[in-house]
């Protein structure tokens, strides 16, 4: 018996779908189709899918062609499932031609040409107009927002205003943005979510406005360093049933959630010590030491609550006032927690969670990380947790956006808006 293998998402199951898996089937007298599991598409930056795994299986099947479906959930999985199902040849579409000559080794390979004019981009594209997207800063870079909003179908890119109209167009034409508004209100009109990329000062004063006109928000953090002022500014968006959403990725990235399970539900006993550093020397980034403080206060707040009894704090300053180096202790029911940050100071960048069962470090740009340890008291090694993605995690953080628009739930279940709030009354609190 001659069997044959092929792989897909087969979101929005179409004709061209139906169309490769019977010419695929026609090659051998066994077809065993894999279908590519969340995580792995994930992984792989499809961020888009629309369909369940179960119903793409579901659409597979209802083919009639599939003598068996199998769950495709790693990068390199195709040379155990050629070995293991005995396969003699590997059918892909032509979309594909060359990238997996490797497995020449093992069967046949065949590319076989593409349905034309027919793909699951352009059925989801149909499905519903985009969220536009539009940039309100005074930088020079996008943080990567405009390549990660492209790889996710919900959103368009509507273009950049800059106070400085050189800068703008400069910003556009780097980017490949549509456009570069005259004003303020120009892009409003133009957008549905406002992407604010601005000095901490300009910050509440733009989300505000922004709001204002109706818009959903994203700004960097922090939004402000006033308590009553970001408490302000979510209550108008609450108000105006708006999204304004804290641009912290970590947050919104499936290892952090593995991580925040593991100290939440036992796994390392309990919480005892929690000690996060950071220093970053990029010259991009305004106001610096606010944003990193909030980089660190993030996790620790996720991590050990809100509920702490007391803190103190250290904050060194250079000759000309400006912050050098600050950190904190807060000092919790059952353990403390110790974050560090330089600002023109090198600090070494980690994060360790100590419990009583063991350890969780994670090291080097631990905000964007795709991994962490832990090492049990009991046992001699240590494990490795990871989740591949590339970037800074961007593409997490709108992909939770668009869940949030299509679902109408105007709160972020990643960084909580009180927490947000008790972040920016720590930060009152550093700069007495
Ligand atoms: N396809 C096609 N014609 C189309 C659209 C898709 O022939 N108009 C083919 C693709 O070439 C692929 C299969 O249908 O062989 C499934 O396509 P997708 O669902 O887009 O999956 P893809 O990302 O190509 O998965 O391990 C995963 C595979 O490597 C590829």
């Amino acid at each position: 018996m001659k069997k044959v293998i092929t792989y897909g998402t087969f979101d929005l199951f179409h004709q061209g779908h139906y169309n490769i898996l019977k010419r695929a089937k026609e090659y051998g007298d066994y077809l065993v189709v894999g279908v590519t599991g969340d995580n792995y598409d994930i992984g792989r930056g499809k961020l888009s899918v629309q369909d369940s795994i179960a119903t793409r299986i579901e659409n597979v099947k209802k083919t009639g062609l599939a003598d068996e479906i199998i769950v495709e959930e790693y990068l390199g999985q195709k040379i155990g499932d050629i070995i293991e199902h005995n396969i003699d040849t590997f059918v892909i579409g032509d979309d594909w031609r060359g990238k997996f000559d490797h497995l020449s080794k093992y069967c046949d390979i065949v590319y076989l040409e593409r349905t034309k004019n027919i793909s699951s981009t352009q059925l989801r594209e149909e499905l519903f107009s985009p969220t536009r997207i539009g940039i309100l800063t005074d930088m020079k870079d996008d943080n990567q927002i405009v390549r990660d909003a492209a790889g996710i179908s919900e959103f368009e890119m509507s273009g950049v205003y800059s106070e400085d109209a050189d800068a703008a167009e400069e910003f556009r034409d780097k980017y490949g943005l549509e456009a570069a508004f005259a004003s303020k209100e120009e892009l409003f009109e133009n957008s549905d979510v406002v992407y604010i990329r601005t000095n901490l000062k300009s910050r509440y004063y733009l989300i505000r406005e922004a709001l204002n006109a109706g818009k959903h928000v994203i700004c960097d953090p922090p939004f402000t360093t006033r308590k009553k002022l970001q408490e302000e500014l979510f209550r108008i968006a609450e108000d105006k049933k708006l999204i304004l959403m804290d641009n912290v990725k970590m947050v919104h990235v499936s290892v952090f959630n593995q991580l925040m399970w593991m100290c939440h539900g036992g796994l390392i006993g309990d919480v005892v010590s929690f000690n996060c550093s950071v220093s970053k020397n990029d010259k991009n980034v305004k106001d610096l030491f606010d944003g990193l403080l909030f980089l660190v206060l993030t996790p620790m707040i996720k991590i050990m609550g809100m509920d702490y009894e007391s803190f103190s704090k250290n904050i060194v300053r250079g000759e000309d006032g400006v912050i050098e180096f600050g950190s904190a202790t807060f000092v919790y029911p059952r353990g403390e927690a110790y974050i560090k940050v330089g600002n023109t100071i090198r600090v070494e960048n980690q994060m360790e969670i100590i419990g009583t069962k063991g350890t969780i470090r994670l090291s080097d740009r631990w905000w964007k990380s795709d991994y962490f340890e832990l090492e049990y008291v009991d046992k001699d090694e240590k494990q490795i947790f990871n989740m591949n993605f590339e970037g800074n995690g961007f593409k997490f953080l709108l992909r939770s956006l668009a869940n949030m628009i299509k679902n109408e739930r105007y709160k972020s279940m990643g960084l909580f808006n009180e927490e947000s709030i008790k972040i920016s009354e720590i930060l009152e609190e550093m700069d007495r």
